[in-house]
């Protein structure tokens, strides 16, 4: 059976009015359809509608600075919030404060690191080891024989070989070879004047040459102490002063100060030119050279 069978009054506009009729039963089913979803859409937002009232509504709080939401709302109290915040004008900033008196405030004054000088480095001497001591140069006291006081018949002679040019010598004959100091100064002598600038012991070097064995001896004597004899070599060279059948060298105990040499004749045709007094008393010791200008 047909709709039109039912006996509708639209199937009978239908066959009545042909297509107009059912064009009209289509719009009224579509009406019917909206309905139907309006409906359901009613019932869906009352079954969740209050969960998500509170989720909006806490949202809406803590927008307004309200940390403590409210219980749940109901649909009125949800409408009021949503106008409430709709409407919500936030508060505007205060104002700049003027100074009394209407003056302008001074800028904030700005820092300026200024950078301070360049540090001065520290200089960290670290001691250095003790120095060791450099040595004591010896001490060498040079007199030209010559230059003493000469007593004749001792007297000086010019030679170009000889330290300052000049040695002293008592000449063969006039002096005998056999004088004693015990018989008196009279065979002539020099005494030569120094000092010593330290305490020390000290040797003798003399510039000496002794051409034969009767012409090869001094007598010595410092400070009025006792007297050395002293042979000397045959070949013009450096000697220390010895005494015979003693000591070889004879060392001599200086303080510091003056001393008084005294060098006598006991062989003429002995020369001697110079003198180094020296506290180096070693072998290797050697008096520097000399010169006649
Ligand atoms: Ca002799
Ligand atoms: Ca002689
Ligand atoms: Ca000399």
């Amino acid at each position: 059976m047909s709709l039109c069978e039912r006996g509708y009054v639209m199937c009978t506009r239908w066959q009545r009015d042909g297509g107009e009729a059912t064009k009209g039963q289509a719009l009224a089913e579509y009406a019917l359809i909206l309905s139907l979803l309006v409906v359901s859409l009613v019932a869906v937002l009352a079954a969740v509608g209050p969960t998500i009232s509170n989720i909006f509504t806490a949202t809406v709080y803590e927008l307004l600075g309200q940390v403590t939401p409210r219980p749940t709302l109901s649909n009125t109290e949800f409408v009021d919030t949503l106008t409430a915040v709709a409407t919500h004008t936030p508060p505007s900033p205060p104002p700049p404060t003027t100074p009394a008196g209407g003056a302008t405030p001074s800028p904030t004054p700005s820092i300026t690191l200024t950078p301070s000088d360049t540090p001065t480095p520290t200089l960290t001497f670290t001691p250095s080891d003790t120095p060791t001591p450099s040595p004591i140069p010896p001490v060498v006291v040079r007199l030209e024989v010559e230059s003493g006081l000469i007593q004749s018949p001792l007297t000086t002679v010019n030679d170009s070989g000889a330290s300052a040019c000049y040695y002293a010598i008592c000449p063969n004959s006039s002096c005998g070879n056999d004088w004693d100091p015990t018989d008196g100064l009279s065979q002539g002598y020099v005494i030569l004047n120094f000092s010593v600038p330290a305490e020390d012991d000290y040797v003798i070097w003399g510039g000496v040459y002794g051409p034969s064995n009767e012409d090869d001896s001094f007598w010595v004597q410092v400070d009025g102490g006792s007297w050395a004899l002293w042979d000397i070599a045959h070949s013009p060279t450096w000697d220390r002063v010895s005494n015979r059948g003693g000591d070889d060298p004879v060392v001599y105990h200086l303080s510091t100060g003056s001393h008084t040499l005294v060098i006598g004749v006991r062989e003429d045709g002995s020369m001697i030119d110079v003198v180094d007094i020296t506290n180096d008393l070693s072998a290797g010791y050697s008096p520097a050279s000399v010169h006649c200008p």
